[in-house]
């Protein structure tokens, strides 16, 4: 495989006018005939003419009329081309029939679709596949499906054919086609300058009473993004098609957003709260793209982040306004140390704007995303409110129509705010996460915290700078009021200090309010100052991070001391879990244990190997004395989750439902399961089945529910993804890689779904003592199928190996155990250039 450099692009020779493509549809032999206007681009001088093109059959090719033979390799084709401006034509057959690594054009349930993103319209047909090229797309499809979708407006239709043309320039990785027998939901908006668009959501017979949650997510984005960034919809029709086998979430294509069914199907029969607000925060996500990745794209892959970083910022303030922004964001602060801290602390560690890549699929991560959001919610707090909505009123209007880099983001803020960014582009060239630390000192009555900020190397890093860090800070007097309420810090040194006068006594201080910037913060409050702030904190954030801290350091003591569970810590936690005036969401996020992972993370960097049994013990150690010691409580806890309205997904709700789950889970420690299993019975929505269902495949006591809710829901693809799941994800350490291999010889185990795929598989690896099971039987089991997968679907494969970013943690057995594994995998013949790049990079 061939690594890219970022520091190699240079732009294509020729600019691309207009597209006309026709498909003839056939399982095995799908015709694609292609149109292609080109003239010289004035930008450069380099006139070779190489078309993109993989595993498709060239049946012939012609320039201006006359026929043509290129030279044709593997990646795609050159041809001798006049000086001027002219028209290529190719003729191609693809079988979309085999294509199961479901890029490009493939057939999921007898139904076409189309997932190009990034590098897969080269497999549809011979074409400059790069972002910075865009122009607008005539296309005609022919079949004798009911349904034939591309992008753009609909044009003319009839027996066996549909054409679509879409007016808006727009690179081939945002084109899509679908076919099929599906049935719509259907609405309209009205856009607020009065234009009527009409939403489809297409999904297959049958699917029809999943739909209405997922058009209503569409209407609230449609009205938010008016509101919110003053942005209109385009075109006269937007479609959304579910679809089965899918390797992502959904995916942006101009007027023709494609969802992983999961993504937003959903009923309150089968789906949980959860899944409602995933589905409305996608929804919305694939939405906004719209305007930022779609009319403003990408100049080239290594500006992924441009479109990403900014989308999920843009889905998360949405869901803040949708629902409780205190609990997005703690929701996403879990999320992002959960999934992005490991892979910027370990092997896989990248800028949020890699500099080099051999298979851009494998740059599709939690950096690129949910860092790269980080970076610009520290934007928005650097330049606030204000200057923030300034600045993104002048991205639109002055890179509308245009394939940009982050220089043209950064540029755009210094514009607007008169700021110089030079130093802030560090978050997007250095990669890994800075760590803080602070001092205190009380002087007269000067109270100054002195910060230090160090970012560990990284692969291809050995050098860090300081970079601008927005550090959010309150301060607390002793007797709990804020004295200095919110005020934003802004470090740019390696280490500066900040002096607050006239303290009248010595304060607590709040620190990283909001978790203002992505940074490990190592400081070692006491664990009065934790209890102190998690008895007053005003900022929601920091309360529960204090609550952490303690459970953390409670976890930690039991691993490595054998320490009785911390009573303090109970108690202090009871009264703020019982405190009926907070929100039960916020009430149940307290309840949440530290993960085990985030447990062996801290333990290794306390210099101390993690034992995934004893870290697993410990939590279960501390639950139970948590259920013992609130026995009282308990009743009145779930009294107070109890939902009388009839089932509905929304935050208030949910929170309660969520209570309700932590509760159980703590009752389960006492009664073996009755609670649950009596939930598991007279539960009338999925929420509270399947977090019964959940207890008792903890307690070991769930064989009887497992068999009943299969039964009940052998016909439902996407229920039967969680019956996968979470008999492995929840079940014992000891049977979970056991469970996991005997799930996959259960019949309706599909390898090639990939949501099958990873409700095993991808729940094998979050059962962190059951991965790491000290015999090597998950990392085995883990590897050995990523091998078959990866010969069939090398994207979703290689993606999944991450499982294995933090094997530098554990003991020599383990670590040994796993890099066999890895290297078995490695040597395996034919393996793709996604799972050779991402082992490789794995291993080091
Ligand atoms: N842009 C798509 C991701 C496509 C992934 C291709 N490997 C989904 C999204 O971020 O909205
Ligand atoms: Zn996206």
């Amino acid at each position: 495989p061939q690594t890219v450099y970022l520091s190699d692009y240079t732009p294509f020779g020729f600019v691309v006018e207009r597209v006309e493509l026709t498909f003839r549809l056939a399982p095995e032999s799908t015709r694609v005939t292609s149109r292609i206007r080109f003239a010289p681009n004035p930008e450069t001088t380099d006139r070779t003419f190489f078309l993109h093109g993989e595993e498709l059959r060239l049946v012939s090719a012609r320039i201006d009329g006359a026929e043509v033979t290129p030279d044709v390799t593997e990646r795609g084709l050159t041809c001798a081309v006049p000086d001027a401006a002219f028209t290529w034509e190719a003729e191609v057959e693809i079988a979309p029939a085999k294509n199961t690594a479901l890029e490009g054009l493939y057939m999921s349930n007898g139904m076409y679709c189309t997932q190009c993103e990034a590098e897969g319209f080269r497999k549809i047909t011979y074409y400059p596949d790069r972002p910075d090229v865009m122009a607008s797309f005539d296309v005609r499809i022919e079949s004798d499906l009911p349904v034939m979708l591309s992008n753009g407006n609909p044009g003319a239709a009839g027996d066996g054919f549909a054409e679509w043309h879409d007016p808006w320039p727009k690179p081939a990785y945002l084109f899509a086609l679908v076919a099929g027998e599906l049935e719509a939901r259907s609405d309209t908006f009205t856009t607020r300058s009065g234009t009527p668009v009409d939403l489809n959501l297409w999904v297959r017979p049958g699917d029809l009473p999943k739909t209405e949650w997922g058009l209503e997510a569409l209407k609230k984005s449609m009205r938010w993004d008016e509101e919110v960034y003053g942005r209109e919809y385009d075109l006269d029709v937007f479609n959304i098609v579910a679809v089965d086998d899918f390797n992502m979430g959904a995916m942006e294509n101009k007027g023709l957003n494609i969802f992983n069914s999961s993504a937003v199907l959903a009923s309150p029969d089968t789906s949980t709260d959860a899944n409602f607000e995933r589905i409305e925060a996608i929804i919305a996500h694939e939405y906004f793209h719209n305007w930022t990745g779609n009319r403003i794209t990408c100049r080239d892959w290594f500006q992924l982040c441009l479109k990403e970083g900014l989308t999920v910022f843009r889905d998360s303030q949405f869901t803040a306004d949708m629902r409780s922004a205190p609990v997005k964001r703690i929701g996403d602060v879990i999320d992002l140390r959960a999934r992005q801290f490991p892979e910027d602390q370990g092997p896989l560690s990248h800028p949020v704007r890699p500099d080099s890549f051999q298979e851009i699929n494998n740059f599709y991560t939690a950096t690129v995303y949910e860092k790269g959001a980080e970076v610009i919610g520290m934007l928005k707090r650097l330049v606030g409110d204000d200057d923030y909505a300034k600045a993104l009123d002048l991205y639109f209007e002055r890179h509308d129509g245009q394939a940009c880099t982050i220089e043209d983001w950064l540029t755009v803020f210094e514009d607007a705010t008169g700021r110089d960014l030079s130093q802030f582009k560090r978050w997007y060239t250095q990669s890994g996460t800075p760590r803080l630390s602070v001092e205190e000192r009380y002087e007269g009555s000067d109270y100054t915290l002195t910060f230090r900020q160090h970012t560990p190397t990284t692969p291809g890093q050995d050098e860090k700078a300081p970079q601008v860090l927005p550090i959010a800070v309150g301060l607390l007097s002793p007797n709990g009021d804020e004295v200095v309420p919110t005020t934003l810090l802004e470090m740019t040194e390696a280490e500066q200090s900040f002096t607050f006068p006239n303290m009248a006594s010595r304060p607590v201080p709040s620190l990283l309010r909001g978790f203002s910037a992505p940074v490990v913060l190592e400081r070692e409050a006491s664990a009065e100052q934790r209890a102190f702030l998690l008895a007053h904190d005003t900022d929601p954030f920091c309360r529960w991070e204090a609550g952490r801290g303690l459970a953390r350091a409670a976890l930690m003591a039991s691993v490595t001391e054998g320490a009785a569970p911390d009573v303090a810590y109970l108690d202090g936690l009871r009264q703020v879990v019982a405190d009926p005036a907070l929100d039960p969401a916020f009430r149940a996020l307290m309840l949440q244990m530290p993960t085990q992972s985030e447990l062996a993370q801290a333990l290794a960097e306390a210099g101390t190997t993690p034992d995934p049994d004893a870290i697993f013990a410990a939590q279960e150690a501390l639950m139970r004395a948590m259920a013992e010691r609130w026995q009282d409580l308990l009743p009145d806890l779930a009294e107070q989750a109890r939902v009388t309205q009839p089932y509905a997904p929304d935050a208030a709700q949910s929170g309660k439902r969520a209570l309700g789950a932590a509760v159980l889970s703590l009752q389960t420690r006492l009664d073996g399961g009755t609670a649950a299993r009596a939930q598991f019975d007279s539960a009338d929505n999925m929420t509270l089945r399947l977090s019964a269902l959940g207890c008792l495949v903890r307690a070991d006591a769930a064989d009887d529910a497992l068999a009943a809710f299969e039964a009940a829901w052998s016909h439902d693809r996407l229920v039967m993804d969680k019956w996968f799941g979470i008999q492995i994800m929840l079940a014992p350490p000891a049977k979970a890689a056991d469970r996991a291999a005997e799930l996959t010889g259960h019949p309706a185990f599909e390898m090639t779904n990939p949501n099958r795929f990873r409700a095993v598989m991808g729940a094998l690896a979050s059962n962190h003592a059951g991965f790491h099971r000290a015999d090597g039987a998950g990392y085995d089991l883990l590897a050995h199928w990523l091998g078959k997968l990866d010969a069939k679907n090398p994207q979703t494969a290689a993606r999944m190996a991450t499982a294995f970013q933090t094997w530098r943690r554990y003991d020599a057995d383990r670590r040994a155990r796993m890099q066999t594994a890895l290297r078995t995998l490695r040597d395996r013949p034919g393996l793709s250039g996604d799972m050779s790049e991402m082992v490789g990079r794995l291993l080091g």
